[in-house]
């Protein structure tokens, strides 16, 4: 077996490991994070289950950490208040950035983690399977349910070589953006193998794993080996080390060559991560601003590869330059060490440890601004400022162009770029809070920002509506539910978010959609691509959308509709896509009874044009009964009474 198949054959309790095939498996750990934990905790309680049934749960606060008015605050208070009561752990703000934290402190070779953030494969680099969900099924698991999903395929990226100096983890995984894109890793495993594995460090391990998200995969794996123990003793964490690896006869779906040795510093420029070429490629681009942060790259290593560059040096005066440092850890050894006084000298705004200006808390580029990047998406509006252009690079790139005030190759900086990695890291869980005793005596406090949750409601016999707007291929949920500083307040007020859905694609949409009373949404390839956040499909959900036409889904985006009673329909036929225009009236009808027959496909009839399509409707029969009763929390609701 390789190590993705060990992994689910430990955890599986249903089905077999038949890539393509519906399968569940056990969750040992979760993580939630701010902006996704209060709807997730929300729902949590809805369960009404007393106390996870986890080994280990975590509620993080890093996103939402720019209190600019009481809405933040409130949540923050009732996520701590609910964890205390159910038995979850607490990583207060300052602590970190959850994935960060989490590699550090928290995750353990052979567990799987379920959590509701895309990025969670982040814990992949310690041989887990660390899976990205929404946040009801993220609740579920924290009550002790499985976790389904379609068995996946497991590509061999098979490493030899090593990283030349200047070159970085943060180059690999932009390499294989560059060769698969954005959607090449959707149902797939990405399983790293080879004798370059063990020239990685964890946390250039966590790098690979982590925007391994943006190839759309399931998830990324490392196998646990010397370097995985020496890390977790550094981490005071010996006792958590189990070895994994892939048998010699190990068996892949596909394999991947990359020659760590060949391998340029890449770039990936605006607007998507795949849209990748070699910095020198990109040639000497001129720069309004460099972040340096995000849980793609903010290690410890990365951090002081950053200070060797600055060092003694000062940042360009057209640059503006921000660095995040992920983890309280790594902030707090930087500030031992001297590090931080370099990056100060040097010209560094030092911003919280937590996600900031990676998902637009602040730091909005100027009009028209170049921003250099060492996070993991550069998605058209994300950073704040629609006209600026984000390029996503390595630390060591992006350091480099802070002080040149142009992109630039880091190969030829005039600093020691070997980190001795530390025997032992400066851990201190005073701000991961355990919860104590049975905490049913805690109140669970909620502020007047936190508003119930949509429910969707059972499946009728005949659907009608418009199709209400019509796009393009990768539509992210950045697209669908944008969030920055002004909205991410409200990811607990699905009300007030709905004014701003989709508005990226088209301004016009929400109050059409309402004034539509609901309707449907047509889309291109991979829609839904990104972020986990299931107000993607909460608030179309609050603006009755039923369904949604699509040439493809992005997987944790599909799991969202389902889980939320909305139909995702393909075309079996993608060149049927161009035969529906927005504002066409489409029926399909006798749906529910199709479904509860075990259809796969259903017909859809275009109204104003007059002509039927079969569409896919490929669902299990677990994610049947949720369409039939509609959604997740109704199913539950209704076996309970059965
Ligand atoms: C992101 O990077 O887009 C986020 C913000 O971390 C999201 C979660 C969210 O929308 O709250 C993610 O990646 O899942
Ligand atoms: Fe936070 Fe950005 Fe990572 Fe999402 S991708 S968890 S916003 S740092």
């Amino acid at each position: 077996m390789n190590v993705t198949q060990k992994l689910l054959s430990a955890h599986l309790v249903l089905g077999d490991l038949t890539p393509g095939r519906e399968i569940a498996i056990r969750i040992d750990q979760t993580l939630t994070q701010d902006s996704t934990g209060t709807m997730a905790y929300l729902q949590f309680e809805a369960m009404g289950i007393p106390r996870v049934k986890t080994e280990k749960s975590v509620a993080y606060i890093d996103h939402n950490t720019l209190q600019t008015g009481f809405e933040n605050a409130d949540d923050h208070r009732y996520i701590t208040t609910v964890a205390a009561r159910h038995g979850i752990y607490l990583s207060k703000p300052g602590n970190g950035i959850c994935h960060q934290v989490h590699l550090e402190r928290v995750g353990k070779p052979g567990k799987t983690l379920l959590g509701s953030d895309s990025h969670t494969p982040t814990g992949g680099a310690l041989g887990m399977l660390a899976i990205g969900a929404g946040g009801l099924d993220v609740a579920v698991a924290m009550g002790g349910g499985a976790y389904y999903l379609s068995c996946p395929r497991v590509v061999n990226v098979r490493l030899t070589g090593r990283l030349s100096r200047g070159v970085a983890a943060k180059d690999v995984i932009l390499e294989l953006l560059r060769r698969l894109s954005v959607k090449g890793g959707v149902g797939k495993v990405m399983e790293y193998t080879g004798d370059g594995v063990k020239t990685l460090s964890i946390p250039e391990r966590a790098t690979i794993a982590n925007m391994g998200a943006e190839l759309g995969a399931t998830t990324s794996v490392f196998p646990s080996d010397e370097v995985t123990r020496a890390f977790l003793e550094a981490q005071g964490r010996g006792g958590d080390y189990a070895p994994l690896a892939a048998d010699p006869d190990a068996a892949y779906d596909e394999t991947v060559e990359i020659d760590l040795s060949a391998l340029e510093p890449m770039v990936a420029l605006p607007h998507m991560p795949d849209n990748v070429k070699t910095v020198a490629e990109a040639g000497p681009v001129k720069v309004d601003q460099v972040c340096i942060g995000s849980c793609t790259n903010s290690s410890y290593q990365d951090m002081m590869r950053v200070a060797a560059i600055l060092r003694g040096k000062t940042v360009h005066p057209d640059v503006s330059l921000v660095v995040a440092p992920g983890s309280r850890q790594v902030l707090s050894m930087l500030s031992q060490n001297g590090a931080l006084h370099d990056m100060i000298e040097a010209g560094a705004r030092i911003c919280e440890t937590a996600c900031g200006f990676c998902i637009g808390m602040g730091q909005s580029p100027c009009t028209n601004g170049v921003s250099v990047r060492t996070n993991n998406r550069n998605f058209f509006g994300r950073s704040g400022t629609k006209s600026a252009g984000i390029y996503l690079v390595s630390c060591e790139t992006a350091a480099a162009t802070a002080l040149t005030g142009v992109l630039t190759d880091p190969r030829g900086v005039d600093a020691c770029l070997d980190v001795p990695l530390p025997q032992r890291y400066a851990f201190n869980d005073n701000l991961l809070l355990a919860p104590d005793g049975e905490g049913q005596e805690t109140q669970v406090v909620r502020g007047p920002n936190i508003q119930p949750f949509p429910k969707a409601h059972a499946l009728e016999e005949r659907l009608e509506g418009r199709v209400l707007l019509k796009m393009e291929d990768n539509i992210t949920t950045d697209h669908i539910m944008p969030s920055d500083s002004s909205l991410l307040p409200f990811r607990s007020n699905i009300p007030k978010l709905s004014q701003h859905c989709l508005a990226p694609v088209d301004p016009t949409f929400p109050q059409r959609a309402r004034e539509a009373g609901g309707g449907f949404l047509l889309a291109g390839q991979n829609y839904g691509q990104g972020s986990s956040r299931e107000h993607a499909a909460l608030v179309p959900l609050y603006l009755k959308v039923r369904g949604v036409l699509a040439k493809s889904f992005a997987r944790i985006h599909r799991a969202n509709l389902i889980n939320n009673g909305i139909l995702p329909l393909e075309f079996v036929d993608e060149a049927d896509y161009d035969r529906f225009s927005q504002e066409d009236v489409i029926a399909l009808e006798g749906v529910a009874q199709l479904l509860r027959d075990g259809a796969q496909r259903v017909p859809v009839t275009n109204l104003t044009r007059g002509f039927t399509v079969e569409m896919r409707l490929e669902v299990t029969p677990r994610q049947r009964d949720m369409l039939l009763e509609g959604g997740l929390i109704r199913m539950i609701a209704a076996n309970a009474e059965k």
